[in-house]
């Protein structure tokens, strides 16, 4: 019995090291390879559009507008890397940088010279507080399986997730 839990246990973390190096979301683009430009709206809890085509290859400049009364996040990913995002997240919200409505930039900057993870500079997302502007520039090559999502507390599970297809 106790080699079967360790074997199972071997597999699961196997299987787990072995999607991370497969994470195929794309990379940070260039401005000079931006061929497209996508407006984005978040709400509470959606967004607008909720569905995305994108050539295998191409380069994206994504406007996101923060329209809802809530923080929100748009991030490029898969869902697998979503769910270790959201922990992190989960952490910002209980240490008091991720706030319901507002973010708080000062206690982000001070916390994430301790914890690299509070600083929440990702090149594939955008965290907004109500009424902000973001932008993102993306290049779809090599991206399978790709979830555009938020993973403020709460939002993901509410269905803030976009649709994207990459052909
Ligand atoms: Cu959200």
């Amino acid at each position: 019995m106790k080699f079967l839990k360790t074997l199972f246990v071997l597999i699961f973390f196997t299987s787990f090291a072995y999607a991370d190096k497969n994470m195929k979301i794309g990379s940070k683009g260039k401005e000079s390879e931006v061929s497209r430009v996508i407006k984005v709206v978040m709400y509470d809890n959606y967004y607008e559009p909720n569905q995305f085509q994108f050539k295998s290859g191409e380069t994206i400049k994504f406007q996101v507008e923060n329209a809802g009364m809530l923080v929100h996040e748009f991030n490029i990913a898969n869902k697998m890397m979503h769910m270790k995002h959201q922990p992190e997240m989960q952490k910002m919200a209980e240490n008091g940088i991720l706030l319901a409505f507002s973010i708080d930039k000062e206690k982000m900057k001070k916390m994430a010279k301790m914890d690299k993870s509070m600083g929440h500079s990702h090149s594939n997302s955008v965290l907004l507080e109500p009424k902000q502007k973001g932008e993102i520039i993306w290049k779809f090559d090599n991206a399978v399986n790709i979830e555009i999502a938020c993973n403020v507390p709460g939002h993901y599970q509410a269905g803030m997730i976009a649709k994207a297809n990459v052909d």
